[in-house]
């Protein structure tokens, strides 16, 4: 499958998504959309894929949402078709993906990699809600996935102000899960991709179910629906495999059962 504005090619078990819309620093229009949601769709549906990645450029991993295409939007036309709501479907997605940023991520470029699982970030990664210097806000889930990674001061400041946090400061503040050498970054999202990719399939649909569980619920509700999960890992395959492989010292041999 080809798309217009992304790359896609698999490495084995995992699925390489780059954003490709350089003349524009990769910012997304509704053609990035419905290329995201359709190479979404195809990666979560194709059992030999386990574990994906997106990337955009060195420069930008998305400079935001399309300015040009929005700026002339009315509010019955954006409330009308409930702009943005497409990429509920993209965090639809239940198998585990990493956003691996280099350079700029800002407003709906920021928004989307907070959309992943975790984010890599190159050491020259660019994080920030700037929507407020064009008098709207952040739209694509920024206010609440922001404050969440990172507290309410820093994504209150952030988004506010407009600044820019460099990639140590979305280390230190808990944005990112690594950060590494530019060069090196879409290799190194591989091979983390690669490691995920080779776990009990279950047991990675299971962890990213509820650890995303831990926003939606209390404490409490959240520990016993870790838990039933937990339980009904006991019905599959792999955890009888992957706990005889322990014993055995072996690795495990996965059906995905
Ligand atoms: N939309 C459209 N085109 C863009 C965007 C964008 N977000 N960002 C960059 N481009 C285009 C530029 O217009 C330029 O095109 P051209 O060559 O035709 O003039 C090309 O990309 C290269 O950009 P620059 O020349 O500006 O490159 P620089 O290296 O000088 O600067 C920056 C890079 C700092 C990233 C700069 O491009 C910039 O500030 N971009 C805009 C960043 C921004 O404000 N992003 C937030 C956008 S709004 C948003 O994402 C959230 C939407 C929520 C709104 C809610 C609506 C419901």
């Amino acid at each position: 499958m080809t798309y217009e504005t992304l790359l896609v090619e698999q490495r084995g078990a995992v699925t390489l998504m780059t954003l490709n819309r350089p003349q524009a620093l990769n910012a997304l229009n509704s053609q990035v959309l419905a290329d995201l949601i359709a190479a979404f769709a195809a990666f979560d549906a194709d059992d030999s894929q386990r574990c994906a990645v997106l990337t955009g450029s060195e420069k930008a991993f998305a400079a935001g949402a399309d300015i040009k295409e929005m700026s002339s939007q009315s509010f019955a036309d954006m409330y009308g078709v409930n702009f943005f709501a497409g990429y509920d479907r993209v965090t639809a997605t239940r198998k585990p993906w990493i956003a691996a940023v280099n350079g700029f991520a800002l407003g709906g470029g920021c928004e989307l990699a907070m959309m992943a699982d975790f984010i890599i970030a190159g050491d020259n990664a660019k994080f920030g809600q700037p929507e407020i210097k064009l008098a709207v806000t952040p739209g694509m889930g920024g206010s609440q996935r922001l404050t969440r990674a990172i507290g309410k001061a820093k994504a209150m400041e952030m988004c506010l102000t407009g600044r820019m946090m460099d990639a140590a400061e979305a280390e230190r503040s808990g944005l990112v899960a690594k950060v590494v050498p530019a060069a090196e970054l879409v290799d190194e999202a591989v091979k983390t991709a690669t490691a995920i990719a080779a776990m009990a399939p279950l047991a990675a649909l299971a962890c990213k179910e509820m650890v995303n569980a831990a926003f939606e619920t209390t404490l409490q509700q959240g520990v016993v629906f870790e838990r039933r999960l937990f339980h009904g890992l006991f019905g599959t395959e792999d955890q009888k495999e992957g706990m005889a492989a322990f014993v055995e010292k072996r690795a495990g041999n996965w059906t995905g059962k």
